[in-house]
């Protein structure tokens, strides 16, 4: 008899769960965040009819509760590929590069993550994971000393490489063996309130970038916050405010939209939390380290190529607007100005190529002849009534709005500038692996639903 594997979106939806439960028992803020979130969802569904309806249809209704993204950081090839050995065991593959070096931060990352409309749909759990480069650390001696700590340590445990190895030689895991793979693998990414290195060490590590010490000083690569989707991030701004949470000031990303696009987020500011720290005798030294914090998003549309060209023009000409203050309100504003020309209707979006879409039958009264199957155009289906096309939500993340995250939540405001650094062949040398281009996969999703169609 064969083995009866469970699917890796199971295993991915018992880590995610597993995961939840754990970052809520150790940063009860998170669970406040998640409590709000569903209720502002709840409440948008609610008031907005369209919404509630093209969310039932692209089944999008389930994973929204479900929905989360982590982070994490790590130190080493050896590590990098090791992770991605293990994501695949749940379905989780490396999409997308991102460099961030440009911000100020020694690192470059990758989006573990879902690929195919199914497995999105029923879960989509995504991590975005990043690699230390130690050779953008200006002192030897200290680069040396990190890379000797990397060297010495192992994240992961014996059951959850055993149980890796096992899925990748069998092609599966049974549900026994799934159970016992999320509770190994859930140990990687646990807080642990001891540093391996004495404070003098971390210090020094810390001296030369925050994100060092966070990386070089503790037993593994604690995942650094979890972020449930919300439908209504504006509300859910004002709604931490209200409550007095120590939220940013501006929600990093494109402005408000009719039709949103790509990803906003906002967060609250990292926890100063307390750690110890052995001395050469062993004897344990208090000290505090800043790493965890809470973030909320809201996703939208995925933009294609040429969209996220204009995106990102529309971003530049704010930060070369002379603004009237700095104040937040200043921001929105400018925010708003420089997006004027974006097209906000679905029907331009699409008219204009800006976006992806999923189209599918009305199921209405009209329906298009043999011929016209053939031939027509997917804009010429929607305009004759033939099919709807929705958004397809956007699954990766922004550079941009991440750099910004890194610089406020390790702690400092201090700004440090590397020269661009972007090295995706030597980052995907380390992960064992090519990224895949998260453009492409949102036009197979688009072409699947046209051939779909077609098909009807
Ligand atoms: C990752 C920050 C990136 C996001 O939502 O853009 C991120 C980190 O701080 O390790 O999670
Ligand atoms: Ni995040």
């Amino acid at each position: 008899m064969p083995p009866a594997f469970v699917s890796p979106d199971r295993i991915r939806s018992l880590f995610a769960r597993a995961m939840s439960d754990m970052y809520r028992a150790e940063v009860p803020l998170y669970g406040t965040l998640i409590e709000l979130v569903a209720r502002i969802n709840a409440d948008t569904l609610r008031a907005d009819p369209a919404l509630a309806a093209q969310v039932e249809r692209n089944g999008e209704r389930e994973r929204l509760d479900l929905e989360r993204h982590g982070a994490i950081r790590v130190g080493s090839a050896a590590e990098l590929s090791m992770l991605r050995r293990l994501f695949a065991v749940m379905g989780m593959f490396p999409v997308g590069y991102y460099d961030l070096s440009v911000a100020g931060v020694p690192v470059h990352s990758t989006a573990f993550r879902p690929l195919d409309g199914a497995s999105l749909a029923a879960n989509p759990f995504r991590v975005f994971t990043s690699l230390l480069r130690l050779e953008l650390i200006g002192d030897a001696a200290l680069r040396q000393q990190a890379a000797a700590i990397l060297a010495g340590r192992d994240i992961f445990t014996a059951g959850a490489r055993e149980l890796i190895a096992k899925t990748e030689r069998d092609g599966g895991l049974d549900e026994a063996d799934a159970q016992r793979f999320v509770a190994e693998a859930l140990e990687t990414f646990r807080w642990h309130g001891d540093a391996t290195v004495s404070l003098h060490d971390y210090h020094a590590l810390h001296r030369a970038h925050r994100l060092v010490a966070d990386v070089v000083c503790f037993r593994g690569p604690h995942i650094n916050h979890l972020t449930p989707r919300t439908l209504d991030i504006d509300a859910a701004q004002a709604e931490m405010q209200r409550r007095g949470i120590d939220a940013k000031a501006v929600i990093e990303g494109p402005p408000r939209r009719a039709v949103p696009v790509l990803l906003r987020q906002t967060s609250f500011k990292a926890l100063e939390e307390t750690v110890s720290f052995p001395d050469a005798e062993g004897r344990l030294a208090p000290g505090t380290h800043t790493a965890r914090f809470g973030e909320i998003e809201q996703r939208g549309l995925a933009l294609t190529p040429k969209g996220r060209a204009l995106y990102d023009a529309c971003l530049a000409k704010v930060r070369n607007m002379q603004g009237a203050g700095s104040t937040p309100g200043d921001y929105q504003e400018r925010l708003a100005a420089a997006f004027a020309d974006f097209p906000d209707t679905p029907d331009e979006l699409r008219r204009q190529g800006l976006g992806s879409f999923r189209y599918r039958p009305t199921g209405a009264g009209a329906k298009p002849s043999a011929d016209e199957r053939e031939t027509l155009p997917p804009e010429a289906w929607v305009a004759r009534g033939y099919a709807s096309a929705d958004p397809i939500v956007y699954e990766d993340f922004l550079p941009v709005s991440a750099a910004g995250l890194f610089q406020s939540n390790l702690g400092g405001t201090e700004q440090r500038a590397y020269a661009a650094n972007e090295n995706q062949a030597e980052f995907e040398a380390a992960l064992g692996a090519k990224v895949d281009d998260p453009f492409a996969l949102y036009a197979r999703l688009q072409e699947e639903s046209l051939a779909a169609l077609r098909k009807a």
